[in-house]
C-alpha cells in the first residue's frame, strides 16, 4: 500500500442517528463531538440520513462547502441525482455533517440489492424499511468515500478512517472490503441484534451464549438478514470494537468475531466550582417533585415529605431488558420490609418509561390542577391580610388575629380543601395506557398490590411518557428530574452501556445498576468499594433471581435508611467520580482504536519512535484495560496504549478532582495530542 499521511488523517463518522435522535448513539456521538473536532478539526465530518422533521432544528446549511475535494466528489454525486444536505451540525464542537436524503436515491434500491447479494453474499427481503434505509445509506456512504480516496491517490496524501455504529451503518464495511478500498475502519456495536432479541425472551442469555445457533435464531426471529449486515460489518471492519467488556464477550459468541477493544461511553461533565452548587440544585429539583407530589398525593392521604425518598428507573420501555421486573418486585419487597420496621420513612418510586397512551389520567390532572389553585387562593388571600394589616397599622388600630382571616376568605379557603379532598386512593399511573389490561408493569404492580395504599410505605408513580419541562403534570426536563431524586434504580438484564446510571453519576446522584450492564461492570473494575460512591452494582451474573432480588431490596432498604447527612456526603463522593465518565478520558479509547486501524492497513507509513525509558516493557495489561491482545499483530501497540489504565487505587473520600486525575495516571487527552505531535516531528 501506497505510504500516506498517517499522522493527518481524515476521520468520516457515519451512523443512523447524526443529527438524528432516535436513542443512546445520538448521545455517544453528539457528546463525543467537541474531543473529536479538537483532534480532528476540519478534517472530520460526520455522515448519516436526512431527516426532513429533525435536521432544520439541528443543521445549519453551510452552501459553500470549504473543502475542495469534497466540494467536487458532492458535486459530482448531485449531477448523478444524489441529494444531500451538508452543513454544521448545532452542538458543542460544530462538526461539518453530510446527510443523505435516502428517499431520493430510491430508485437505486433493487441494483444496491442486488449487487449486495452478488458481492458480500447479504439478502434483503422486499418490505423491511429499517434494512431498505440501511442498504441506501451504505450505498451512499460508501460512494462518496471512494470518490474521496480516489482524490488521495499521491504518496502522503492523508489517510482516512471510515466509524461506522451499528449494524444501520454497518453496510459499507464489507462494500469497503470488497472492493479493497484504501480506507482503514472501524465498526462499532453498542448492542448485538441477537443478543437484545433474545434477552427480551426467557432465554437464560449468558449461560448459553456460546450454546446458541445462531443462524436458526436469528432466522427464527425474522432477523437473518440483519443480522447479516451485522456479523459481515464485524468481520470486514478492520478494528472491531463494542462499548463494554460485556458485550465484547456476547459478540465473540454471537457475531463470531472477538473485538479488538472496547470503547465505553463517556459524557460531556460540567464541573461546578463548588460542591454545594450542585446540592443546591438538588434542593430546587426535589422541590418541584415535590410540589408534584403533593398535587397527586394530598387530599387522598398526607405523609411528611421531609422524610421521604425518591427513587426512578428510566429509559426504553423495555420489561425485562432494562430491569423493570426487578424493580417492582424489589419494591414490594422493600414495602413490606419498612412496613415491618414501622418506619415512618415514606419512598416514592418513579417509572419514568414511554408506551402508547391515549391521554392523561384525570385523577391525575385534577389532583395536580386543585393543587394549584389552592395555592392560587393562598396567594391571594395572603394579599390581603398583608393590606389589611397595612391599612390598620396605618391608622394606629390593633389587628386581633381572629381579623386576619375575612369570612369570605375563610368560605374560599373551605371550597378549596373541599375540592382537594378525595376518596379513591392516589393513582399509580398517570396516563392512560392504551394496552391497560396487559401492560406489564401495570399488571406487576396489580399483582403486588401496589396500590398507593395509605399505610404502603412504598408508592409508586409510572409516568409512561418522557419527562419534559412543558408536560402539565411533571413539568421538569429530565435532568432536572434526576437532581431532584435520591436514587436512580437500573436492574437491567441486557445493557450493552447504560446512560442512564452514567447521567446519574455525573449529576451527583447515586444509582443502582448490575454487573450485566456496561457501566456497572467498568465501575467495578475502576472503583474499589462502589457503594461508598454511590455505586451500587447488584449481581445479575452470578446470583439466581431469587439472590438478585433480595440483594437489590437490601440496597434499597439499606439506601432508606441513611440520615440526610450521610445522604449529602454520599451524593458528594458519587459527584466526584464524574471525571472518570468525561470523554476527555474515554475518547482516548477511540483514539487507541483508530490508531490500531490506522497502522493494520498502513503500517508502513508510521515513522519508528524510539520508546520512552520510563515506558513499561510490555504495554500489554489485561484486566481494566480496554483493547484485548491481538496474537497476530504484535507491533500494534503504539504510544497511546502506553497509557493504559490502571485499576485505581481507591478513592480517597476527600480526594478531590485533582487526586482523581493524578490516580488515573494522567490520562488526559492534551497529554496524547501532544505526544502525536511530538511524534510527527520526530
Ligand atoms: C442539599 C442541600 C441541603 C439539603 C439537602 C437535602 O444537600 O444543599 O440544604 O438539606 O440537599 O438532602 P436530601 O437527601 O434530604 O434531599
Ligand atoms: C444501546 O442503546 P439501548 O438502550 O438500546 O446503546 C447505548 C449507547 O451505546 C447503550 O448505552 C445501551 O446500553 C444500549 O442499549
Amino acid at each position: 500500500m501506497t505510504k500516506k499521511d498517517v499522522y493527518n488523517p481524515y476521520l468520516f463518522e457515519c451512523a443512523w442517528e447524526v443529527a438524528n435522535k432516535v436513542g443512546g448513539i445520538y448521545t455517544v456521538i453528539r457528546t463525543k463531538v467537541p474531543i473529536t473536532v479538537k483532534e480532528y478539526g476540519d478534517h472530520y465530518c460526520l455522515i448519516g440520513p436526512l431527516n426532513h422533521q429533525k435536521a432544520p432544528m439541528e443543521v445549519e446549511v453551510v452552501p459553500d462547502i470549504p473543502n475542495p475535494l469534497m466540494k467536487e466528489v458532492l458535486d459530482s454525486m448531485e449531477q448523478q441525482g444524489v441529494k444531500y444536505l451538508f452543513g454544521r451540525w448545532l452542538i458543542e464542537g460544530a462538526p461539518y455533517v453530510l446527510l443523505f436524503d435516502l428517499g431520493a436515491s430510491a430508485h437505486k434500491l433493487d441494483e444496491w440489492k442486488g449487487d449486495l447479494w452478488n458481492t458480500a453474499g447479504i439478502p434483503t427481503p422486499p418490505s423491511d424499511i429499517e434494512t431498505n434505509d440501511a442498504v441506501l445509506l451504505g450505498y451512499l456512504a460508501t460512494w462518496f468515500l471512494a470518490d474521496m480516496v480516489a482524490k488521495f491517490d499521491k504518496p502522503n496524501d492523508p489517510a482516512v478512517i471510515g466509524h461506522f455504529h451499528e449494524w444501520q451503518a454497518g453496510v459499507a464495511i464489507p462494500l469497503i472490503q470488497k472492493r479493497k478500498l484504501p480506507i482503514t475502519t472501524v465498526f462499532t456495536t453498542h448492542a448485538t441484534l441477537l443478543g437484545r432479541y433474545l434477552c427480551a425472551g426467557s432465554t437464560d442469555f449468558y449461560n448459553n451464549l456460546n450454546k446458541f445457533d445462531v443462524d436458526e435464531e436469528a432466522g427464527k426471529r425474522g432477523i437473518y438478514h440483519r443480522y447479516c449486515i451485522e456479523r459481515a460489518a464485524a468481520h470486514c471492519s478492520t478494528v472491531f470494537t463494542t462499548v463494554s467488556h460485556i458485550t465484547a464477550y456476547e459478540s465473540e459468541h454471537l457475531l463470531k468475531r472477538k473485538p479488538d477493544g472496547v470503547l465505553p461511553n463517556g459524557l460531556n461533565v460540567v464541573k461546578f466550582s463548588a460542591p454545594h452548587q450542585f446540592q443546591n440544585l438538588h434542593l430546587n429539583s426535589k422541590e418541584k417533585i415535590n410540589e408534584f407530589v403533593r398535587g397527586h398525593f394530598y387530599g387522598h392521604y398526607d405523609f411528611d415529605l421531609d422524610d421521604t425518598i425518591y427513587m426512578f428507573t428510566a429509559g426504553r420501555y423495555e420489561y425485562r431488558n432494562k430491569g423493570v421486573d426487578m424493580y417492582v418486585e424489589s419494591l414490594g419487597r422493600l414495602n413490606n420490609r419498612l412496613k415491618a420496621a414501622k418506619s415512618k420513612t415514606t419512598v416514592v418510586a418513579f417509572i419514568i418509561m414511554p408506551t402508547v397512551t391515549r391521554s392523561f389520567n384525570v385523577e391525575a390532572l385534577k389532583g395536580q390542577a386543585v393543587t394549584k389553585q389552592l395555592d392560587a387562593t393562598v396567594a391571594e388571600i395572603q394579599d390581603r391580610i398583608g393590606k389589611r394589616i397595612y391599612e390598620t397599622a396605618l391608622r394606629q388600630h390593633e389587628l386581633k388575629p381572629e381579623d386576619l382571616l375575612s369570612e369570605e376568605d375563610k368560605v374560599l379557603l373551605k371550597r378549596r380543601m373541599f375540592a382537594l379532598k378525595r376518596s379513591t386512593l392516589p393513582p399509580i399511573v398517570t396516563h392512560n395506557i392504551v394496552d391497560n389490561e396487559t401492560d406489564p408493569v401495570l399488571t406487576h404492580l396489580r399483582r403486588l398490590q401496589l396500590f398507593n395504599r395509605p399505610e404502603d410505605r412504598v408508592k409508586v408513580i409510572f409516568h409512561p411518557e418522557f419527562l419534559n419541562a412543558n408536560n402539565p403534570l411533571l413539568g421538569m426536563d429530565y435532568e432536572e428530574f434526576v437532581r431532584g431524586c435520591h436514587l436512580g434504580v437500573f436492574p437491567s438484564y441486557y445493557e450493552p452501556w447504560g446512560y442512564t446510571p452514567a447521567e446519574c453519576t455525573v449529576l451527583g446522584v447515586p444509582s443502582i445498576s448490575t454487573n450485566l450492564s456496561g457501566f456497572g461492570c467498568f465501575m467495578e473494575e475502576n472503583i474499589e468499594n462502589c457503594e461508598d460512591y454511590g455505586i451500587y452494582v447488584m449481581d445479575r451474573r452470578l446470583k439466581g433471581v431469587e439472590e438478585s432480588l433480595q440483594q437489590l431490596s437490601d440496597q434499597m432498604f439499606r439506601f432508606c435508611q441513611k440520615t440526610r447527612r450521610q445522604r449529602i456526603n454520599q451524593r458528594n463522593r458519587t459527584e466526584r467520580l464524574s471525571d472518570l465518565l468525561d470523554w476527555k478520558r474515554m475518547g482516548l479509547e477511540y483514539m487507541k482504536a483508530r490508531q490500531l486501524a490506522l497502522r493494520r492497513l498502513y503500517p508502513d507509513s508510521f515513522d519508528e519512535m524510539p520508546r520512552p525509558p520510563s515506558a513499561p516493557v510490555s504495554p500489554r495489561i489485561s484486566g481494566a484495560t480496554n483493547f484485548f491482545d491481538d496474537d497476530d499483530d504484535e507491533d500494534q501497540t503504539d504510544f497511546v496504549l502506553h497509557h493504559r489504565r490502571k485499576k485505581i487505587p481507591a478513592f480517597q473520600g476527600n480526594a478531590g478532582t485533582d487526586d482523581i486525575l493524578e490516580s488515573l495516571d494522567k490520562l488526559k487527552l492534551e497529554t496524547v495530542l501532544e505526544k502525536k505531535k511530538e511524534n510527527h516531528s520526530h
